[in-house]
């Protein structure tokens, strides 16, 4: 969905004061229709940016119906606004991006993906197989890429294990520098530092700070940021965007994750 001409990647590296938030979904963890609600939900409360992805074995239709599923809700909501004279449409053209496990989570109903290279990987699959079986099928589906680097810091959790990824430690500062240097050379536009998902602790804040050096780098982090406290702690070291996904996921009721959701949004601009 797009109002504007800008392209996802404009969207993204947008400056802005503070950091934005986005919600990732993992389509092997509800149906569609429930997707749909939480990413309506999570616009409602200030995300700005919707992640589908996450599993590494969810087959490419129920990656489909989960983009279609909320694309359908999010243009539903447009159309209502722009019939109300006091609705923003504008809330509504919320990009919905791959966060791709492999070459077997694509949609062409996605607007974006996170293009990755899984830099600290040890295996030849996560660094450019993947990537090669993927690109012409995001090619034929007209779906963006956003030149994303992707390392993995410990703990890691379970994309440290199957990707087999070399993981920083927090008092690696000088490699995560190193390997933010080499993702601009490289001509990424994103870097995304993850903890991974369910982490008992998040990114060290010193290694955002040192990835935060490297200019021209739009930073992203994510994986065990659970409390406002995380993300204030994240944003406050340089991180651009703070992505949740567990917090959305275990929430007991939509009011729980509303109330969860507006805390870290907050966060971001504190
Ligand atoms: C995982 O960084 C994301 O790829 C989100 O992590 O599930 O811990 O929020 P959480």
């Amino acid at each position: 969905m797009n109002i504007g001409e800008s392209t996802v990647l404009e969207k993204v590296r947008r400056p802005t004061s503070g950091a934005r938030h986005i919600t990732l979904i993992d389509p092997a963890k509800q149906s569609a229709d429930v997707a749909a609600q939480r990413a309506m939900l999570a616009v409602e409360c200030g995300s700005a940016m919707i992640f589908v992805g996450g599993s590494t074995d969810t087959p490419d239709d129920v990656v489909h119906a989960t983009c279609t599923a909320i694309q359908e809700a999010f243009e539903l909501r447009m159309f209502a606004a722009s019939q109300d004279p006091t609705g923003d449409e504008h809330q509504w053209d919320i990009p919905v991006v791959l966060f791709p496990g492999g070459a077997h989570a694509l949609s062409p109903a996605a607007d974006a993906i996170t293009f990755m290279m899984l830099m600290n990987s040890t295996k030849r699959e996560f660094l450019v197989g993947e990537q090669v079986r993927g690109a012409p099928y995001i090619h034929r589906f007209g779906v963006e890429a956003l030149p994303t680097g992707y390392v993995v810091c410990a703990p890691g959790g379970r994309v440290g294990e199957v990707g087999g990824a070399d993981l920083i430690q927090p008092d690696d500062g000088e490699l995560v520098h190193a390997y933010a240097l080499c993702a601009k050379m490289y001509g990424f536009s994103l870097l995304y530092l993850e903890a991974g998902s369910g982490a008992s602790a998040p990114v060290h804040p010193g290694l955002i700070e040192k990835a935060a050096t490297v200019d021209g780098l739009t930073l992203l982090v994510g994986g065990g940021l659970r409390t406002p406290e995380d993300v204030q702690r994240a944003v406050q070291a340089g991180a651009d965007w703070i992505v949740t996904g567990t917090i959305t996921e275990d929430a007991s009721s939509m009011d729980e994750l509303r109330e969860r959701l507006l805390g870290l949004v907050q966060a971001c601009s504190d």
